[in-house]
């Protein structure tokens, strides 16, 4: 008995793991038919290949867009093996059958994002026309091909399909799934392609968004244990600049949750709003400790004491890498309030760890969660869901140094208010609306979040600072809608010395007498930065 001639067709953009790949096919005597750069590099690594213009007797033609649109390749891969007339149909023009098909397309979105933005023809010229009717053509005929387009899953393939002694079933439910996953690939990157074509054509948002996500983990549940949920991740920065949470290394502790992520994006996102060494304590999405100083380690410890009720259970994060001595801070601090109990924390996120500062920090607990991140500014689209529809912003990336802050009143901010002005309107664009922050020397003292009434957030924050507030600036979202007798002399009374809001109000020169009578400084942003 002999067993019919294996083929596999390999044509790739994305060459990652092509060597183990054909080592494996041959090791399983497959032949092995690829395109003019697969080829290349398959013969590099010592595997026998046939080119492809060997198989159509037809060579390459106009700059390579005619490769693999041939009979000979589609009429291999499309016949029904167990129907008579389509192998005698084959056979009839000396076609033979194709068995696996390994193919990914055209870096597409990587060359239209690339810096800098190459000529519209170049985008064209990267539209992949021969692979997606390979990788279709592979996929509709799942019953007796297999289709592979991600190099993550080779080694199954080897496994699942090639091996001689692999399960006909477990190889018909692989490439079914293969065929699944192929269809996808192709679904995105017209996506792509139509998007791209959209920002060069049309105007305005574009009229219809695919937004490439792909599952990325179950999760035990959403905000709460009746809601089940998952995580999926933005696929398209698998191209474009990694960074952020969604593409963070989780080092230590317990499976990520969905509070937890939402936590730690708002924890970290926050932090990297922040130039100088920072440390960024975060419960519920909300900034609840936050402070800048050269060391860390001090930052730290400035930004647990402003609010250790709070920071108890919370994400702390910073945005230069943890050292020993600062995991060793983490580890033992205890709060204030309670000598007795040691902080508990749910996630450490930083953009590093020394060896032993991660080692120090996976003391504290088996359940503290320890992830590394790149930094990511806010960028690109923002969506939100509401009941029915979906809506859509750029992200709300201001920093500072993009704002010009005016002086509305008398007094003249001294250079340390307006550095603090600067810290506080960093922190305030990260806090729910109606958002007040009030900080001293690079560190948050208070905030008020969420409340309906901006006068109450201005108390909460008030509150908060305590004792400290003496001499602090305060700094609101939004413009104030009444300063008599309401959240600006409020600040005033309280002893808070220098104010910036965006302006805009009616009532704004209410608010910069208020201000003169208690000698107070105010600054207008022009910025807003509600968050709802
Ligand atoms: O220009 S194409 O649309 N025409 C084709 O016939 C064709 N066949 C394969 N692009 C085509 N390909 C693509 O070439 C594949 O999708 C793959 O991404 C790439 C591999 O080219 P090479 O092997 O020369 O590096």
């Amino acid at each position: 008995l002999t067993m019919a001639q294996k083929r596999a067709l390999i044509s790739l953009s994305d060459k990652a793991d092509l060597e183990t790949l054909v080592k494996g096919l041959h090791a399983e005597g497959y032949e092995i038919i690829s395109t003019g750069g697969t080829a290349a590099t398959i013969e590099k690594a010592g595997v026998p290949v046939k080119k492809v213009e060997d198989v159509t007797g037809f060579p390459e033609m106009l700059d390579g867009r005619v490769k693999t649109l041939h009979p000979a390749v589609h009429g291999g891969i499309l016949a029904i093996r167990d129907n008579k007339q389509h192998m005698e149909a084959i056979a009839g023009h000396k076609i033979q059958p194709i068995d696996l098909v390994v193919v990914n397309l055209y870096p597409f979105r990587k060359t239209v994002t690339a810096t800098p933005e190459p000529a519209f023809e170049m985008g064209v010229e990267n539209i992949d026309i021969g692979g997606p009717a390979m990788i279709r053509a592979a996929a509709k005929n799942m019953a007796d091909v297999c289709v592979v387009v991600d190099p993550a899953d080779y080694i199954e393939l080897l496994a699942k399909v090639v091996a001689s002694g692999a399960d006909a079933k477990e190889a018909a439910e692989f490439r079914k799934r293969m065929a699944w996953k192929a269809f996808q690939h192709c679904s995105s990157y017209d996506s792509q392609v139509s998007e791209w074509l959209w920002s060069k054509v049309g105007s305005g948002p574009a009229p219809t968004m695919t937004v490439p996500l792909v599952l990325d983990q179950t999760l035990r549940y959403g905000e709460n244990p009746h809601q089940k949920a998952a995580f999926y991740k933005d696929q398209s920065l698998r191209e474009a600049t990694m960074g952020g949470v969604a593409t963070s290394i989780v080092h230590w502790g317990k499976e990520m949750s969905y509070n937890n992520y939402l936590d730690a994006d708002a924890a970290y996102q926050c932090v990297c709003d922040y130039v100088e060494p920072s440390c960024v304590i975060v419960k519920h999405t909300n900034p609840c400790g936050v402070a800048t100083r050269q060391d860390l380690l001090e930052a730290y410890r400035l930004a647990v004491r402003a609010d250790p009720i709070s920071a108890f259970g919370g994400i702390v994060a910073f945005n230069r890498p943890v050292d020993e001595a600062l995991a060793k801070e983490i580890r033992e601090f205890r709060s204030p309030n309670d000598n007795e109990t040691r902080m508990f924390y749910e996630i450490v996120i930083a953009p590093g760890y020394t060896p032993e500062g991660l080692e120090t920090l996976k003391g504290k607990s088996k359940n503290l969660r320890i992830l590394e991140a790149k930094p990511r500014a806010p960028s690109g689209l923002s969506l939100r869901q509401v009941a029915g529809g979906w809506l859509s912003q750029d992200a709300d990336s201001l920093a500072p140094e993009e704002v010009t802050f005016t002086v509305v009143s008398e007094a003249k901010p001294t250079s340390q208010q307006l550095e603090d002005i600067k810290f506080a309107w960093r922190c305030v664009k990260h806090v729910k609306s109606n958002a007040i922050t009030i900080a001293k020397d690079g560190k948050l003292l208070g905030m008020g979040s969420g409340q309906p009434n901006r006068v109450n957030s201005v108390r909460i924050a008030i509150e908060k600072s305590a004792s400290e507030v003496e001499g602090s600036v305060l700094a609101s979202d939004a413009f104030f809608p009444f300063s008599w007798g309401d959240s600006v002399e409020l600040a005033c009374q309280a002893g808070v010395k220098a104010i910036v809001h965006p302006g805009g109000s009616l009532r704004d020169q209410d608010a910069v007498d208020c201000c003169n009578k208690y000698g107070v400084v105010l600054l207008t942003s022009g910025v807003r930065h509600f968050r709802h």
